[in-house]
C-alpha cells in the first residue's frame, strides 16, 4: 500500500514537471500590433489559451506604459490607483497564476479612447490540455476531417480517441487521489 502511493506520488511529481516544462509560451502583447492605441485586444487574445507559466510582454513606444489594475478600475480605464506601473518600452509579466489580469496604458485617454485595456485569463495546465472541457480547436475545420470519413472509417475514427482521453484523465484523476 506505502509502495504503491509513492510510486503514484513520483508518477505525480514526474507528469507535474513534465507540464510544467512543456508549454512555457511567450505572448507579445497585440502580436505584430505591440501595445498601442487602437488596437482591439479582445480581438488579439480571442481563440488564444493562457497557461499558467506563460509569459506576456509588452512592447511599445516609450510615450505608452502598462499598469496592472483591478478588474474595477479596468473597467472604468482608472489609473488612479494601479497595482504596479512600468514603463519603457518593453515590460514583461510571467503568468503564476490561475486567474484574470487587467492591464492598460495610464496615459490620459489611451485605454478610454485608444482601448489601451487588455485582460488576460490564465488557465492551469491541466485545463488548457483536457479534451473533456472543451473540443479541441480544429473540431469545427470541415476540411480534412470530412476527407477522411469519406475515404475509410466508418465514421467512428475520430470518436475512439474521446473515450482513450477519457480513460487517460481517470488515471490521472486516481493517482491524484491516491496520493491524497
Ligand atoms: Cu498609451
Amino acid at each position: 500500500m506505502k509502495k504503491a502511493s509513492s510510486g503514484a506520488l513520483l508518477a505525480a511529481v514526474a507528469f507535474t514537471a513534465l507540464a510544467a516544462t512543456a508549454v512555457a509560451t511567450n505572448y507579445t502583447v497585440g502580436g505584430s500590433d505591440l501595445w498601442d492605441t487602437y488596437i482591439d485586444y479582445d480581438k488579439w487574445t480571442a481563440g488564444k489559451t493562457f497557461v499558467v507559466g506563460d509569459t506576456l510582454e509588452f512592447k511599445y513606444m516609450p510615450y505608452h506604459n502598462v499598469l496592472e489594475v483591478t478588474e474595477e478600475d479596468y473597467a472604468a480605464c482608472n489609473p488612479g490607483s494601479p497595482i504596479s506601473t512600468h514603463s519603457g518600452g518593453d515590460t514583461a509579466f510571467e503568468l503564476t497564476a490561475e486567474g484574470t489580469r487587467y492591464f492598460i496604458c495610464g496615459i490620459p485617454r489611451h485605454c478610454l479612447n485608444g482601448t489601451m485595456h487588455v485582460k488576460i485569463t490564465t488557465v492551469p495546465y491541466g485545463a488548457a490540455q483536457a479534451p473533456l472541457n472543451a473540443p479541441p480547436a480544429d473540431a469545427f475545420a470541415p476540411g480534412p476531417a470530412a476527407g477522411n470519413s469519406a475515404v475509410g472509417a466508418p465514421s467512428g475514427a475520430p470518436r475512439y480517441q474521446q473515450p482513450a482521453a477519457a480513460v487517460a484523465g481517470l488515471a490521472i484523476a486516481a493517482l491524484v487521489a491516491l496520493v491524497a
